[in-house]
């Protein structure tokens, strides 16, 4: 097997690409489809200031890497999460990768802030652990990102996440998300602008990324993952794929350039004028916004910084809404 480019032995095949890499032509090949990425969709300008979620797991170190090699000024944000074990160790992974690059990244402790976990606010709330916990994580990146002045929050889904949510989607026809499962999602009043550079690659690309580029990265999965219909999605995926590469690709890619603008119009019916939580400030078509419901119920408590400090969520108080949010759309789930 050799390298494409330059007839040396090459470290892994990319069977979708028809072709083969060696080490370093490999990670060139992984900064040249972001860049492809970041381009195509105008996901991120030179001098923005860029805030990177990070789990700790492949993907997203992957991209925080990626980012700061191609000259981005790049931080981190980690949120622990309160799963056990799994959230202490992840932990350790985000810090080490940053401290070994002299990285900055900003840390949110969900027990620690809002006095409830992810296993708690699920039992409570009678939600599937990943959506309390995806509910949890979309309202803190968007408020770590606002509050840190950071002009594009960037996560590390990668190809086969973006191919998995468009399958779910496509087979339950939720069309309403359709028109919105784009690898940019631009600002609006009270959301940054939220930005996917991984489109591109697989986690197979990614996970030789980290290997090949010495990162450490965690290998376990979630124990709360179980049962997620996700993964049942991206195991079918993966066997059509291995008949048929490229169809993944084919899939996602051929959404966005053939259908995805089809759904546009009911994506942008279903933006409806948003008012200002209650509790929190956050853009919300209730009185009191989804999340702040969620830790209520999960017998939690809003930081001084979006509330009173360690009492309950005060549903019936009035809050000043966050600065600038007139008029905002909803983001969907992922
Ligand atoms: S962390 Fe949270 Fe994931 Fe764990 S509970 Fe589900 S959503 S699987 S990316
Ligand atoms: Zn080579
Ligand atoms: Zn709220």
């Amino acid at each position: 097997m050799k390298c494409v480019v330059c007839k040396g032995p090459a470290v892994i095949d990319i069977r979708r690409h028809n072709a083969n890499f060696c080490a370093d032509h490999f990670l060139e090949q992984c900064r040249r489809q972001v860049t492809k990425a970041i381009d195509e969709f105008s996901m991120i300008e030179r001098d923005d200031r860029v805030l990177v979620a990070v789990s700790g797991g492949k993907d997203s170190l992957a991209v925080w890497d990626l980012l700061v090699a191609l000259g981005y000024r790049a931080d981190g944000l980690y949120i622990g999460l309160g799963i056990g074990d799994y959230s202490a160790v992840s932990a350790t992974y985000a810090r080490d990768f940053a401290t070994a690059r002299g990285l900055h990244l900003v840390e949110v402790d969900l027990p620690d802030a809002y006095g409830y976990d992810i296993p708690t606010g699920s039992r409570a709330a009678r939600r599937a652990p990943c959506s309390a916990c995806g509910l949890s994580k979309r309202h803190l990146f968007d408020k770590a990102a606002l509050d840190g002045g950071y002009d594009v929050l960037v996560t590390g889904h990668n190809l086969d996440d973006e191919a998995a949510v468009l399958f779910g989607n496509t087979l339950h026809w939720h069309t309403e998300y359709l028109g919105r499962q784009l690898p940019v999602l631009p600002a609006r009043d009270g959301f940054p602008r939220k930005v996917k550079p991984l489109v591109r690659l697989t986690e197979r690309e990614t996970a030789a990324y980290c290997v090949i580029r010495g990162i450490d990265y965690l290998v376990e999965e979630c124990p709360m993952a179980a049962g997620n219909r996700h993964l049942s999605y991206k195991a079918a995926l993966n066997d059509i794929e291995a008949a048929s590469p490229g169809a993944k690709h084919a899939f996602y890619f051929g959404f966005l350039d053939r259908a995805a603008s089809h759904f546009a119009a009911e994506a942008a019916s279903d933006r409806e004028e948003l008012g200002a939580c209650r509790s929190c400030g956050a853009p919300t078509t209730a009185e009191v916004c989804a999340f702040c419901r969620l830790v209520e119920r999960a017998g939690g408590h809003v930081p001084s910084s979006e509330g009173p400090a360690s009492v309950p969520v005060a549903l019936g108080a009035t809050r000043a809404p966050r600065a600038g949010m007139a008029s905002v759309e909803r983001v969907p789930a992922p």
